[in-house]
């Protein structure tokens, strides 16, 4: 059956655009790596830290979130009824146009060099408040999609009263109810107290506030970015590989506690700061580790659906079943290689978060390195298998064996740019060389020179990370020109002998209650105390 067209439009601009974002910040991520390997000197008038601002923007915020939205949304359509309702769509499109305006106005903010505040826009740096007004525009954006995405499932219970709604559609939903509470943070900083600050309504900002507030956002963003990689894990894979979901309960419960815990965990990138309590940090660490268990039910759940799969196809030994994987096929392979980075990278993140480890690495490149093999691995591998069969699918199209070839080339040359780049990350932010610093020896100091090689081996990872982001780009318009057919949307079923699901489960309301408890329990303290013992605030500081 052809794909709705105006679904496919919708799900396609969403695409389209986040893989021009990934060229832009591809662009920016090489020439940053041939400067920081002290390989290339760039022209006047372009800095190395706008170059860094521009990568992590259009990397971190701009790839992802929409082709995240395009992802889920074509999702939604697919599992909830087969196609869009008109309102739906109209909340898509006016979510694109506020996001798209803002990538637009934030890019020309940053290339005029009026905005180099490195993606997480630190205060007390300025930047024009235009920047922060392109900020708005991409979160207020992102909610009307999200409002678009409740909306159709809002509708799909009301005509199917009782029933459980499906896997797919429930976990696009817990991650747009993530991605709603958490933006509510950065909207509050960057609302009201960036924007007044950067139009000299007042002279200082509350330095502590907003980086709170931003963290607080902060790392809900980057689970925001790993639950669509997951239900690409938990609902499609299965269906990929011949297998089946190994429990919808399981799945379920894993997304609700992702839900749970991703929020009140921010203080966990602001261990090595002062003004909080350790006692806040402490819980917050606490609270931390809680959200690692359904990484870990993840993992033993993606086991289970290999291993009973193989053995059914025939599988003998310890680990037989791993012949029977479709190795060959790159909408496996791409996000396989994606979760079996995810395990020395989830790893790292336990390393961070231990309070004494986090004072070793902390603002190293460590930290570089570990979120290139979380978000930009095992996400991005597992965006890019997906795109391998979402294009054919909204395109009516059928994947052929060539571009099947391209794509697992493609996934090779990522994991060989990846594994030179972030080990020499890791290994150089372990001899304590600063993550966000451009070029230098410090004077030729011994540590400095000590760090050189790595530097140069990041330089070279990085030209070829950006050699996979061109074929990729490419891959896609190639996917545009193969043969018509009908491929159709991979969704996983659930393992007969698997335990029924409660519906407690789908009662949003006692998760939702919780959520805010969380919150209120782990910042209520904290940031009455920061607002007590607050100084004069900073005025702004340009440092570019
Ligand atoms: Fe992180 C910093 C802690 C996960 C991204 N993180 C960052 C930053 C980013 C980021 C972008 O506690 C830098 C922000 C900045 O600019 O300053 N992180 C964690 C912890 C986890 C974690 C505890 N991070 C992620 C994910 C990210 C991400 C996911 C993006 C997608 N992170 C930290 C901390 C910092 C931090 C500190 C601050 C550091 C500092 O000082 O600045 C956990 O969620 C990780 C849990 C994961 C696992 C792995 C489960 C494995 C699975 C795969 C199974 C594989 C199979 C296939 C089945 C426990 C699910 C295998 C098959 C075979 C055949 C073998």
């Amino acid at each position: 059956m052809p794909y709705p067209p105006k679904d496919a439009a919708i799900v396609l601009s969403h695409i389209i655009f986040a893989f021009a974002a990934l060229l832009l910040g591809g662009v920016a991520g090489l020439l940053q790596g041939l400067v920081r390997g002290g390989m290339v000197e760039l022209p006047a008038g372009i800095g190395y830290y706008q170059l860094l601002t521009a990568h992590g923007v259009l990397m971190a915020l701009v790839f992802t979130t929409f082709f995240i939205i395009g992802f889920l949304y074509s999702g939604i359509a697919n599992t909830l009824g087969g196609k869009l309702l008109p309102a739906t769509r109209r909340f898509a499109w006016f979510g694109f146009v506020l996001m798209a305006s803002g990538t637009v106005l934030g890019t020309i903010m940053i290339l005029l060099n009026k905005a180099t505040v490195l993606y997480t826009f630190y205060a007390p740096m300025q930047a024009s408040v235009l920047f922060y007004i392109a900020l708005v525009l991409l979160v207020v954006g992102s909610w009307s999609s999200g409002f678009g995405m409740i909306y159709q499932y809002r509708y799909w219970r009301r005509k199917h009263q009782g029933q459980l709604s499906p896997l797919f559609a429930f976990m696009s939903i817990v991650t747009m109810l993530m991605w709603l509470i958490a933006t509510i943070g950065v909207a509050a900083t960057v609302i009201l107290q960036f924007i007044p600050w950067s139009l000299g309504w007042v002279d200082t900002i509350n330095v502590m506030i907003s980086r709170t507030l931003f963290w607080y956002f902060g790392h809900p963003l980057v689970y925001f970015w790993l639950l669509p990689a997951y239900i690409c894990w938990y609902v499609v894979i299965p269906k990929i590989i011949g297998g089946k979901i190994f429990s919808d309960a399981l799945a379920r419960l894993s997304f609700i506690l992702l839900l749970l815990f991703s929020i009140p965990v921010g203080f966990h990138h602001q261990l090595m700061e002062p003004g909080i309590s350790p006692l806040w940090k402490y819980i917050q660490v606490v609270l931390t580790f809680m959200v690692v268990i359904p990484s870990l039910m993840t993992a033993f759940s993606l086991f289970a659906t290999f291993e009973i799969s193989g053995r059914e196809k025939g599988a003998k030994g310890l680990f037989g079943w791993l012949k029977y994987l479709p190795w060959k096929d790159v909408r496996f392979f791409a996000p396989f290689m994606g979760m079996l980075i995810f395990i020395p990278a989830g790893a790292g993140g336990l390393i961070n978060a231990s309070h004494q480890m986090n004072g070793v690495i902390h603002n190293t490149l460590w930290v570089t390195g570990h979120f290139h093999l979380t978000v930009a691995t095992s996400v991005a591998l597992t965006f890019f298998g997906i795109t391998y069969w979402l294009i054919p699918v909204i395109t009516n199209r059928v994947l052929t064996p060539a571009m099947n070839r391209l794509g697992i080339i493609q996934t090779v040359i990522w994991l060989v740019g990846m594994f030179f780049m972030s080990g020499s990350m890791h290994t150089a932010g372990l001899f304590g060389s600063p993550r966000r610093t451009a070029y230098t020896t410090y004077n030729d100091h011994p540590d400095a020179v000590l760090w050189m090689p790595y530097h140069v081996a990041m330089a070279i990872g990085g030209t070829i990370l950006f050699v996979a982001v061109i074929l990729m780009v490419y891959n896609i318009f190639a996917m545009m020109r193969m043969p018509k057919g009908d491929t159709p949307y991979p969704i996983g079923e659930v393992s007969d002998q698997a335990e029924p699901t409660p519906k407690l489960l789908e009662k949003w309301w006692i998760w939702i209650v919780l959520v805010v408890v969380l919150i209120l329990f782990a910042y209520t303290i904290p940031v009455l105390e920061m607002l007590g013992q607050s100084g004069p605030g900073s005025p702004p500081w340009v440092t570019w």
